[in-house]
């Protein structure tokens, strides 16, 4: 097979594009489909100033170096999870990528800074490990790039994710989520703006990248995501994707497209109904948030 641009070997096919690429272009191709998801939704505008979620996985790391490549103004953030080993080997992931690019790194800790670690937060709490952890996430990466002087937080949920969510969330039709499952949440109510640049990338497609660009990143994939249903989905796709390449692109543009504007009205509504947590200021449905409730159970 041959580059579709330049003619070259190819080193990597993407069915859904019909094409072969050579190194250099499959690199510059991951660019551009950034670049086009970053115009298409205004996901970050000239002067922001941005703050990418590094897990030390393949997608955050091809993300912070795609971001770094179009010249934005980025730094990385990495949050201790403290789930064992393989938190210790993201978290060297993330700082050997920050060391070798003289790039700029924050850290949070989750067992130092907040007092509790995902297993034994999850348990005493009586959630689910990926339920507290997603809750610890959103919670702590909006509050580190509000204290920074941040404009927007990146994370780096590919088309397989993305489409994955989307399909749990179809076949219980959870309609609540549906109406904010966008590629950019604006900013509002003590939040930063939310953006997902990578959702015209492929899982693949961001091991690749990182591979081709030779970042050391963390393979393993995390412990607590056995028996995660977000799995089950995945596997559902990629065999459909299987049998026609392109599905889950038409399913997840197909959505945004056509879909989602049917459920805004609800999400809109259920965004008025919030107010400030007692604790932490956080707009939450009760009077103490998930964030803070979970933080008080599981520090004990
Ligand atoms: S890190 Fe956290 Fe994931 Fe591990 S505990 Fe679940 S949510 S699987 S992206
Ligand atoms: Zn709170």
């Amino acid at each position: 097979m041959k580059c579709r641009r330049c003619r070259a070997p190819a080193v990597i096919e993407i069915r859904r594009h019909n094409a072969g690429f050579c190194r250099d272009c499959f690199l510059r191709h991951s660019r551009e489909q950034v670049r086009k998801a970053i115009d298409d939704f205004d996901m970050i505008r000239p002067g922001d100033r941005v703050l990418v979620a590094v897990s030390g996985g393949k997608d955050s790391l091809a993300l912070w170096d795609i971001l770094r490549d179009l010249d934005v103004d980025v730094d990385g953030l990495y949050l201790g999870l403290g789930i064992g080993e393989y938190s210790d080997d993201s978290g060297r992931c993330a700082r050997a990528y920050a060391d070798e690019h003289g790039a700029k790194l924050v850290e949070l800790d989750l067992p130092a800074d907040v007092g509790f670690d995902i297993p034994t937060g999850a348990r005493v709490a009586r959630r689910a490990p990926c339920s507290a952890c997603g809750l610890s996430k959103r919670h702590l990466f909006n509050q580190a790039a509000v204290d920074g002087g941040y404009d927007v937080v990146a994370t780096g949920h590919n088309l397989d994710d993305e489409a994955a969510v989307l399909f749990g969330n179809v076949l219980r039709w959870s309609t609540e989520y549906l109406g904010r499952q966008l590629p950019v949440l604006p900013a509002g109510n003590g939040f930063v703006r939310k953006v997902k640049p990578l959702v015209r990338l492929g899982e693949r497609e961001t091991a690749a990248y990182c591979v081709l660009k030779g970042i050391d990143y963390q393979v393993e994939e995390c412990p607590m995501a056995a028996g995660n249903r977000h799995l089950g989905y995945k596997a559902a796709l990629n065999a459909i994707e299987d049998q026609s390449p392109g599905s889950k692109h038409a399913f997840y543009f197909g959505f945004l497209d056509k879909a989602s504007p049917l459920f805004t009205p609800e999400a809109v509504a259920e965004q008025e109904q919030l107010q400030a947590c007692a604790r932490c200021g956080t707009p939450t449905t009760g009077e103490v948030c998930a964030f803070c409730r979970l933080v008080e159970r599981a520090r004990g």
